[in-house]
Formats: C-alpha cells, sequence, structure tokens
C-alpha cells in the first residue's frame, strides 16, 4: 500500500477567467497527482453544488473557501489513506461532507481531489491514466464530438440551440477525425466571414453567428461540411446539443431568436422534421431536465435512428440512468465527472449505462482548463466519445492533442476507432 501524504489545495483560473480549485496529492512514495475542477454554464440543478464565496470581489465567483475545506477537513480525513483504493477515499469525502448535493464541502473542492488521488494512484503506478484505469484491457481512442458553432448559455442566446457540432463517421481513426473536423472548422469560418455573419468565436471555441434562426445554422453547416469536400451524413455528420432546460419556460420552450414558444410536442416534431432533412445522428438535451413524459416519447419516434443524450437529464447520476432506462427515456448518457462529484460516482454512471445498454460520452464543461483528465477517462473507462467542445482555443485543444499522444503510443494494439459503426445512418 502507499499512503497519502499530503493533500493540498490553490485558486486557479478557468477558460472563462473565473476561479477554479486545483488539487495536488503527494504519496508517501513521492508520487504526485493534480487536478483542476471545471465549471458549467448550462448546468442541471440535479449537479454537485459548486462553493463559491459570494459577496462583492469576482463577482461572488470565488472559490476560497472550498480551497480551505481541502487543505483543512479534506486533507485531515485522507491522510495516511491507501491511494490504491479511490472508492474507500471518495466514501470518504462523501461522509465528512454529509450533504446530498456535496455543498457542504462543495463538489468542486471534492471532484479535485477525487481527480488528483486517482493521477496520483497512476503516478505510483508509473504508467498514464489511461493505462491505470484499462488495467491490461485493450482500448480504443474515443470518437470525436467536436462544435462548429456555439450557442445558448455560451453566447448570449445568438442562437438559441447551444451546440452545433459533428462527428465523422468517416473517419478511420482519432487522428482523422480531427483532421476532418478542422476542415469543417475553417470552411464553416471562412462561410461566416463571407456572409457578414462571424462575431468571434463562443466560451467552447465554436464560431459565435448571426444567423437569423436556428435551422440556418444547419442548412450553412450541412454546406460547410460539402465546402470541405465530405459527403454529408457519410463522411461528415452532425450532432446538436439542444441545451432544452435552458429554453424551458413555464412549461413551453422559447425560441427567442425566432420570437416564438414550443409546446414540448411541437419541439419534437421540429427536431424530428430536422432528423429528416440533415444528416443529424445525435441530438443531447431535447428537452428540459424535468420533462421526462417528453424524453421518452421522442426516444421512442427517433431512438432507433439517432443518439438521444441526457446531459442535464441524467447529471451523471447512476440512480437516474437505471430510472430512464426503466421507462426508456434517451439512449446515451453524458459523463461529466464535476456534476457528480467523484470519480467513483462518474463511473458508477458509466456502468449504469452499460447496464441500460445505453451508449456514453465523456464530456468537458464550457468552463476549462489545461487539465486533461477526461480524455483519459474516456479512454481508460472504455467510453466510445468523447466532447470538448470546438476546435479552437488551447483549453479545447490541450485535449485533442493528448488523445493523439495516446493513439500514437497505442499504435496497432488500439481497438479499431468506432466512428463509422457508431454513426453511419441508413437513411
Ligand atoms: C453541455 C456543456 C458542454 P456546460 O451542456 O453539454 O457543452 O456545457 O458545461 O455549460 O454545461
Ligand atoms: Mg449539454
Amino acid at each position: 500500500m502507499t499512503a497519502i501524504k499530503t493533500v493540498h489545495a490553490r485558486r486557479v483560473w478557468d477558460s472563462r477567467g473565473k476561479p477554479t480549485v486545483e488539487a495536488e496529492v503527494v504519496l508517501e512514495s513521492g508520487a504526485l497527482g493534480r487536478a483542476i475542477t471545471p465549471a458549467g454554464a448550462s448546468t442541471g440543478s440535479g449537479e454537485a453544488r459548486e462553493l463559491r464565496d459570494g459577496g462583492k470581489p469576482l463577482r461572488g465567483l470565488d472559490v476560497s473557501q472550498a480551497v480551505r475545506n481541502v487543505i483543512g477537513p479534506i486533507a485531515a480525513a485522507l491522510r495516511g489513506m491507501d491511494i490504491a483504493d479511490q472508492a474507500s477515499l471518495d466514501r470518504a469525502m462523501i461522509e465528512l461532507d454529509g450533504t446530498a448535493d456535496k455543498g457542504k464541502l462543495g463538489g468542486n473542492a471534492i471532484v479535485a481531489v477525487s481527480l488528483a488521488c486517482l493521477h496520483a494512484a497512476a503516478a505510483d503506478a508509473g504508467v498514464p491514466l489511461w493505462k491505470h484505469l484499462a488495467a491490461g484491457r485493450r482500448v480504443a481512442l474515443p470518437v470525436p464530438e467536436i462544435q462548429i458553432y456555439g450557442g445558448g448559455a455560451h453566447a448570449r442566446a445568438r442562437v438559441d440551440l447551444q451546440d452545433f457540432m459533428v462527428v465523422c463517421p468517416g473517419a478511420g481513426s482519432f487522428a482523422e477525425a480531427l483532421e476532418m473536423t478542422a476542415e469543417v472548422y475553417y470552411a464553416a469560418g471562412a462561410r461566416l466571414a463571407k456572409k457578414g455573419a462571424l462575431q468571434g468565436v463562443a466560451d467552447e471555441g465554436g464560431y459565435w453567428p448571426t444567423f437569423k434562426s436556428n435551422e440556418e445554422a444547419l442548412s450553412e453547416l450541412v454546406r460547410s461540411i460539402e465546402d470541405a469536400g465530405f459527403r454529408p451524413g457519410k463522411d461528415v455528420a452532425i450532432a446538436l446539443d439542444v441545451a432544452a432546460t435552458q429554453l424551458y419556460q413555464g412549461g413551453r420552450y422559447s425560441l427567442a431568436l425566432e420570437n416564438r414558444s414550443l409546446s414540448a410536442e411541437q419541439l419534437a416534431l421540429m427536431l424530428e422534421r430536422w432528423v429528416d432533412a440533415y444528416p443529424i445522428v445525435s441530438i443531447e438535451d431535447p428537452f428540459a431536465e424535468t420533462d421526462t413524459e417528453a424524453m421518452r416519447a421522442f426516444t421512442k419516434r427517433v431512438g432507433h435512428r439517432i443518439q438521444v443524450v441526457g446531459d442535464d437529464y441524467f447529471v451523471t447520476d447512476a440512480k437516474r440512468i437505471a430510472a430512464a432506462a426503466a421507462v426508456g427515456a434517451c439512449n446515451t448518457v453524458l459523463i461529466k465527472p464535476n456534476q457528480i462529484g467523484t470519480v467513483t460516482e462518474a463511473y458508477a454512471a458509466v456502468e449504469a449505462a452499460r447496464k441500460a445498454g445505453y451508449g456514453a460520452i465523456v464530456s468537458a464543461r464550457s468552463g476549462e482548463t489545461e487539465d486533461v483528465s477526461i480524455v483519459h477517462l474516456a479512454i481508460g473507462w472504455g467510453v466510445p466519445q468523447l466532447k470538448v467542445g470546438s476546435f479552437s482555443r488551447s483549453e479545447r485543444m490541450v485535449k485533442w492533442n493528448e488523445g493523439v499522444r495516446i493513439e500514437e503510443e497505442l499504435g496497432s494494439s488500439a481497438q479499431v476507432f468506432a466512428a463509422g459503426r457508431l454513426f453511419r445512418r441508413g437513411a
């Protein structure tokens, strides 16, 4: 056994310039693990609670109490414990916190320590984190889901839908998927600039467009795929994150850009029409986190043709996944460690998805850093897809580049890249 010697934390800054928690775990062997907590903008109400200081400085967003909670009570509880026993480490923090939403110590304090422990265990074993998690199993690179236009809470709702993304069913490798996406990203930027509709980039590095309707984003994305020399749907397909919890007001879905509000049924019909008309292979959070009936009905209608992904709807909670599976709501789960707060619980969500026969996507948050843990989690846990935002800004590129390195290291020992199998659409 290797025991934990010290647990330390400090305030660092995320990609929106907001304070966040970095944790560092040092072992008796001298091995070190470090991790930084990310932050969402379109958050589910069931997420582990971020502890922020409130008050005037830094608009209330400082994390000094969360940092003190790591340096004080969390460090005292974990000191001397076995780094190889992640479940016990996480359980110790959950019990020390004692609340349902981790709000006493802060989900942002706990998840940084949980991930830092995992990194320390891998460092102690002298292997990269993905390898430590894979424990001898053959692994594959995840299929990237990459944003081209950003909207919703990441671009002041300039378009109502949050993420217009691409996946590359025509790619034979992770590296090739990135190369194809780069071509589409450049082509999309060039089209927007020509139209005078390019306002900059949104929080996750996708273009911040001034489209007249949400559907215009879809038709422009199809043209961008063609401009880049690819066949829409065959080589490169579209994935959406509606992030519909953000649009939900008084039981209806508000599309502010188009000045209209839709019932769940009308929204379902619109999305279904889009699935017919555009090469869409995945839709995330098509309805609000509380709208199980709409999720269930929509999955029944289109779930055999496309991925229906739950993000705010599941908040990486194994119990919610099992409950949704029992009624047939969604068929794929987004996995974000900071939504649930510990590595052990995030992995339980991966297992719950597997048990339900659901797909899974490990995902970054809109507020990110240079931390690359999620790339290793996706590979080591055998999760077949990875969502990291767009193809610009280094807090995104650092993760894509980490995947490039791991794919190179794996060489021919990697399992087959699954993009074609996952996303080749008959229609
Ligand atoms: C999402 C994420 C990432 P946020 O909704 O899937 O795109 O956004 O981190 O703001 O919740
Ligand atoms: Mg989402």
